[in-house]
């Protein structure tokens, strides 16, 4: 790993690392990763709503924050000597859409007590945009790196005003911030909660403990996706690159694949025969789905940083079933 001085902060050189909604979907995979990779004793986990994995408190510190309280942050942050803070707490797509005053609370708030302590602190930030921060008015095929951004979620919105103020950050005041737009994220340690892209977890669980299940996008609605273990090290890489070759920072496209329901339904079936899909679409979900690109174009993290997803839909599905038939029994 390479290591030399770069504004305010120092690069590629993560050493005490905390990481904010730690107990979610991303969370939860990712501390494991980093404990590995850095020592358990440099990854601080916290979490706020969700009580912790077992082994999160067994194997490394966990502690509670709401990221909205400034001050508990910047202590965190000061105890710990924190250098770099990966910055996940934040509700997702269709619940935010039911609570947008709590969504702008907790997403945009707790973003800006992250940037605040990070500059007053010299810590790099990681932080996660998605294809929600794009709209109707954006190429849904190929979509460009850098292009329309209208969302018309509450999201999306969030996304997009994440996405500048982490730019702001870096080009005012030196911060080291760098995030990637995620798409749709599949695995099977720990549920999303209150996404658009939810269908293609859940439908794992279903086939396997039902034989069945009714999707709420309807068929054709073709999506990016990426299993947990790409978006851990799209993360980890991206944090860890050189930043002489990086000409972009918030936030990179990122894909490994993008498929439609009754794909993803077929690709099942090949595993579990007895599988059958039904439809019943919620309103809701469907016209975010629809706002958001069909594939995006990731060459910009390609070359800036060497981006190469591992999985795709045939090899995620067999890993999935084959971890959730361990877990489920
Ligand atoms: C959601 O569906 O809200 C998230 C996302 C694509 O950002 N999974």
């Amino acid at each position: 790993m390479l290591c030399n001085t770069f504004h305010l902060t120092e690069w590629g050189c993560m050493k005490r690392i905390l990481v904010t909604g730690a107990t979610g979907q991303i969370g939860s995979e990712l501390v494991p990763a980093l404990r590995i990779r850095y020592g358990s004793e440099n990854v601080v986990a916290t979490g706020h709503k969700r009580s912790p994995q077992k082994a999160f408190v067994e194997e490394g510190p966990y502690t509670v924050l709401d990221v909205t309280d400034i001050a508990a942050l910047a202590k965190i942050v000061r105890d710990f000597r924190i250098d770099t803070i990966f910055h996940l707490a934040a509700l997702l797509s269709a619940v935010a859409e039911q609570n947008p005053q709590a969504a702008w609370k907790i997403n945009m708030e707790g973003l800006f007590n992250v940037l605040e302590v990070s500059r007053e602190n010299g810590c790099a930030v990681f932080f996660p945009s998605s294809i929600g921060a794009f709209g109707p008015g954006t190429p849904r095929d190929h979509t460009p790196q850098d292009t329309i951004q209208r969302p018309n979620t509450l999201y999306g919105v969030c996304k997009v005003s994440g996405e500048l103020l982490c730019d702001y950050y870096f080009s005012r005041f030196g911060v080291d911030t760098r995030g990637v737009r995620y798409p749709g994220l599949i695995s099977y340690e720990t549920l999303p909660g209150g996404g658009t892209t939810d269908y293609a977890v859940e439908i794992f669980y279903q086939a396997i403990q039902r034989k069945e299940y009714t999707c709420f996008l309807r068929e054709g609605t073709y999506l990016d996706m990426m299993y947990m273990p790409d978006a851990v090290r799209a993360a980890i890489e991206l944090m860890e690159a050189d930043p002489r070759s990086l000409k972009h920072r918030n936030a990179f496209n990122v894909t490994a694949m993008s498929f439609a329901p009754e794909e993803l339904a077929a690709q099942i079936h090949k595993h579990l025969p007895g599988f059958t899909m039904h439809y019943q679409v919620d309103p809701v979900r469907q016209a975010i789905a629809d706002s958001w690109p069909r594939h995006m174009d990731d060459q910009a993290a390609r070359d800036e940083w060497g981006w190469q997803p591992q999985f795709d839909l045939a090899t995620m599905t067999e890993d999935m079933i084959g971890h959730l038939m361990k877990k489920l029994g």
